[in-house]
């Protein structure tokens, strides 16, 4: 019988006609099948579409599972035994953070995120997440951050991690042995592989991963065709730009080794994700919209009957109509609230629960705590080819806390739980503890021999190993020394002889060197978002191809020129086009290869310099927790140095937002030979050593003649450390002091410049050196002194620093293209006085030499700051700086930079 409300609808077709049109499509479902049926309908809606009907779009299905129950594979393990497992796992997540925050009040801890994820978890761990083996390069998972307490319950129900672990949790430093509070590779190399924990770069980095071992595979480093990369977000989390905004690479490049599964518990920490709205309805089109598989586990099968019976489709109807808030309300009332307000809204509904018990309609589960619909899920997305899949499943947070949080606003900061509620999650997992013991909250796990632990153990080592963890290579790179021709062209240790070139040019110079060297070229991935034609690197295009998974399918327009646009499927660059987020991912995911792929890799990862720390900067600390290698490389650095792009572009902070973080060596060289001393040395360290530190390197456009490594004494080890002696002019007969001039990058040159002016025009001689890295020459003095203070009655250690200042009484100045701090995060060690001057304030389109002046960092101002320093320590008569101001020239009015 039609439905009058259908009928409504569509007015003016009677209801005879209606049912030919039902029956029609009745009969070509049963006659031909439903792909059959499928193509029929597209047909169809295409000849509508030609006689002008303008069908309304829409990207979304019912708001029921996508897999039909007849659809679904028998589950091929042993359902109660997972059951148990699982409920153990439960037991021992929730133990953990409540004892932890019995004994040590506020540290915290999540209980409702994993108790709304653990089959999500449990039935990828039986059945899914492949270790990494021999034959094997494992599966990557990106675990949801706020749910690791799960997975340390795992890992110790394995075996893997003990109860002082657990006890532990979230305090790490007294014994060496806890557990930090969210995946952190960083804090525990051996176990977590992934941050996850800032929302959203899990997701991206995620995307970025699957592409990366396609590439790996493409250009025959490494066989990754087995691997699958999981990623398991909160529906919360989906509001992150970074968390959806790279969709489209995933399909573009048919990332079917990709596999996420978004937990729709429906809430975040204040509230619903979309109370007035549907999380699972909006996600799913916007996956399908971005060409993604969309896999739907709403329900669980208690109601598969009730949707078999709804043949009118007014209970689907009625779900669909239900929004989130409402949902997660239901989770907290009674059976009989839930019969009145979700069934009860149409009285045919109603009738079709009238045999269901309240008790029963209470219990009826989602779909994310459904094994069978999960698995169900999971086998689908692994089996699906040309396209990753999404599995959006529906949960409840909290779920099993009952009054202790279980669907409440309150869930997400869940950390304690009295005694009746304690009891009641006893019962409900079935945990076989007293009601004496559990008021302890003791952690819990079976004997060795019971069918829970040998089932668990049985099911990983089918699957290759544990999961997750982090298996660092100890194969080491042989990298090219110092007098290597890498390192010997023009520009770099001989010198550009007089021609001008900047050092964003040198570097493209070690590049091109290193591709090609033959003990490492082939580990060297160059990264770029859309800028190697600003950087003079468009030839690396044709030297080694840009990375496409599908080739070349057309003929480049610029095929007639040498630097043609060249894309080849074993392309080595990675050109990732206006995305710096998704160039960082690529960087991560290569930087991280020799822990998660067991293959060094050296990503140089060029890019604008102002969109790097400020504009992915907790990307780059991401990077730095996964213990990434490789070179960061801000190319078009310098508030006054990049002079014509203005204030959004002219960046004057990434040496001090370096500094920051603490695995990156930051350094701001000036010349072609200090960049490639610096850079053989990270080589070294890296990759021919293994240590887990990345570089950020300043490098800029202005061109000016590179000189040939000058013979300094240490010059190497001065230009690692931080600074050394370029050229002094001598002091004249009388002169006391003499003024130490440092200068970096292009205003080291300024540098230089002054100590002329001071000889030539004052009289005075003086020392320039040039400082490569601030940041180096505070962390050894930093060090230094960490040491010093807790060892109070022995010799003090000296860092590099103060050996190369000791018995130099100044003053003192600093010039660069940064801001002072930079500079100034030495003064506590500089002995004398020391005057900083810096780039402090918003650049402007400028010529460089107006720009220098404004931000009072070229050669006069230097010279100047020098007289300055000179006159506070009564060494120049003050009575002549305003002669000297004259006399340089110097704007007495200028403005304030910051404030202009
Ligand atoms: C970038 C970022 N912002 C904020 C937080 C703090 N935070 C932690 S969990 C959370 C709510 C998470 O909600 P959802 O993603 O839905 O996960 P659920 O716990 O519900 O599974 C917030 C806001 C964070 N970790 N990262
Ligand atoms: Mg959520």
């Amino acid at each position: 019988m039609i439905d009058q409300a259908v009928l409504d609808t569509i007015s003016g077709i009677d209801a005879e006609e209606l049912q030919e049109w039902y029956d029609s499509l009745d009969d070509v479902l049963h006659r031909y099948g439903p792909d059959k049926l499928g193509e029929l309908l597209i047909q169809l809606q295409e000849r509508a579409y030609q006689n002008g009907v303008k069908h309304p779009f829409t990207a979304n299905t019912p708001y029921i599972n996508t897999i039909h129950h007849s659809e679904q594979p028998r589950f091929p393990g042993d359902l109660e035994v997972e059951r148990r497992i699982k409920s153990i796992v439960r037991w021992n997540a929730m133990a953990m953070v409540v004892r932890g925050n019995k004994h040590f009040d506020g540290i915290g801890g999540h209980i409702s995120t994993f108790a709304s994820a653990a089959t999500l978890y449990e039935v990828a761990q039986n059945h899914f997440f492949h270790g990494r083996t021999d034959k094997h390069t494992g599966d990557m998972v990106y675990f949801q951050g706020h749910a690791s307490p799960g997975m340390y319950a795992r890992a110790f129900v394995e075996g893997r991690l003990s109860e002082s672990h657990l006890e532990h949790f979230r305090r790490e430093l007294p014994s060496g042995e806890g557990l930090s509070s969210y995946p952190h590779p960083w804090l525990m190399p051996d176990f977590w592989q992934f941050p996850t924990v800032s929302m959203g770069l899990g997701p991206i980095c995620s995307i970025y991963h699957a592409r990366f071992l396609r590439y790996m595979e493409h250009r025959g480093l490494v066989d990754t065709s087995k691997s699958r990369v999981w990623a398991f977000l909160g529906d919360g989390e989906c509001d992150e730009p970074e968390s959806l905004g790279a969709l489209t690479l995933a399909s573009r490049e048919k990332l079917d080794n990709l596999t996420w599964v978004i937990n729709c518990n429906l809430q975040r920490l204040d509230g619903p994700v979309r109370g007035n709205g549907k999380i699972i309805q909006e996600l799913e089109a916007a996956f399908r919209g971005a060409g993604w598989n969309v896999i739907k586990v709403v329900w669980g099968g208690d109601w598969d009957a009730l949707l078999d019976a709804d043949v009118h489709g007014k209970l689907v109807k009625r779900m669909g109509e239900v929004v989130d808030g409402e949902y997660q309300k239901y989770t907290v009332s009674s059976g009989e609230y839930i019969r009145e307000h979700f069934f009860g809204a149409d009285p045919d509904v109603l009738e079709m629960v009238e045999h269901l018990s309240d008790e029963v309609m209470q219990k009826i589960r989602r779909g994310g705590h459904d094994p069978e619909k999960v698995y169900a899920a999971y086998h689908a997305a692994v089996n699906h080819k040309g396209a990753p899949t999404v599995i959006l499943a529906k949960t409840v947070k909290g779920y099993g806390l009952g009054e202790a949080g279980e669907g409440r606003n309150v869930a997400h900061n869940q950390k304690k739980i009295n005694e009746q509620e304690l009891r009641n999650f006893r019962t409900r997992f079935n945990i076989p503890l007293s009601d004496e013991d559990v008021e302890t909250v003791p952690f819990y796990k079976p004997t060795e021999d019971s069918p829970e632990m040998v089932y668990l153990r049985k099911q990983r080592q089918a699957l290759g190993g544990f999961v997750p963890e982090r298996k660092p290579t100890s194969e080491l790179l042989t990298i090219p020394g110092i007098d290597d021709k890498v390192f010997q062209a023009k520009g770099l240790l001989p010198g550009s002889d007089g021609d001008d070139g900047s050092t964003t040019g040198t570097l493209g110079q070690i590049l091109r060197g290193l591709v090609k060297h033959k003990k490492c070229g082939d580990r060297v991935v160059p990264i770029i978002p859309d800028e190697a034609r600003t950087f003079g690197m468009e030839d690396m295009f044709k030297l080694v191809g840009i990375y496409s998974s599908k080739g070349q399918l057309y003929e480049p327009v610029d095929r007639a020129v040498i630097q043609y646009y060249k894309e080849a499927k074993d392309g080595q660059l990675l050109e990732e086009g206006i995305n710096e987020a998704g160039a960082m991912s690529s960087f991560i995911a290569a930087g991280s290869s020799y822990a998660n792929l067991g293959k060094n890799m050296i990503p140089f990862y060029v890019y604008y310099s102002m969109f790097g720390f400020q504009r992915v900067g907790d990307l780059i600390w991401c990077a730095a927790d996964t213990r990434c290698k490789g070179f960061l490389c801000g190319g078009t650095s310098g508030r006054t140095t990049l002079n014509g792009e203005g204030l959004q572009h002219e960046d004057g902070h990434s040496q001090l937002m370096a500094t920051t973080v603490p695995t990156l060596r930051s350094y701001d060289p000036a010349y072609g030979y200090e960049l490639a001393v610096i850079v053989q040395d990270g080589l070294r360290r890296m990759y021919g050593e293994g240590e887990e530190i990345f570089y950020y390197l300043s490098v800029y456009n202005e061109a000016y003649p590179q000189p040939a490594m000058p013979e300094i004494d240490n010059l190497a080890s001065g230009i690692i450390n931080g600074m050394y002696r370029l050229r002094s002019t001598d002091s004249v007969d009388g002169q006391q002091h003499r003024p130490q001039l440092f200068g970096s990058g292009p205003i080291l040159r300024d540098a230089l410049k002054a100590q002329e002016i001071l000889a030539e025009q004052f009289g005075i001689g003086c020392d320039v050196w040039s400082v490569t890295s601030y940041s180096e020459l505070r962390r050894g003095a930093m060090q230094c002194r960490h040491w010093n203070d807790l060892h109070p009655g022995e010799n003090p250690k000296v860092s590099f620093l103060e050996s190369s200042l000791r018995g130099i009484a100044g003053p003192f100045v600093s010039t660069s293209d940064n801001v002072r701090l930079v500079a100034d995060q030495i003064r506590e060690w500089v002995p004398g006085e020391y005057i900083v001057l810096g780039t402090d304030g918003f650049g402007r389109s400028e010529t460089r030499e107006e720009l220098r002046r404004h931000f009072r960092i070229d050669a006069e101002s230097t010279a100047y700051a020098a007289l300055q320093g000179l006159a506070r320590m009564d060494a120049f008569d003050s009575g002549q700086l305003q002669q000297a101001i004259d006399q340089l020239n110097i704007d007495q009015n200028a403005v304030f930079p910051i404030d202009a």
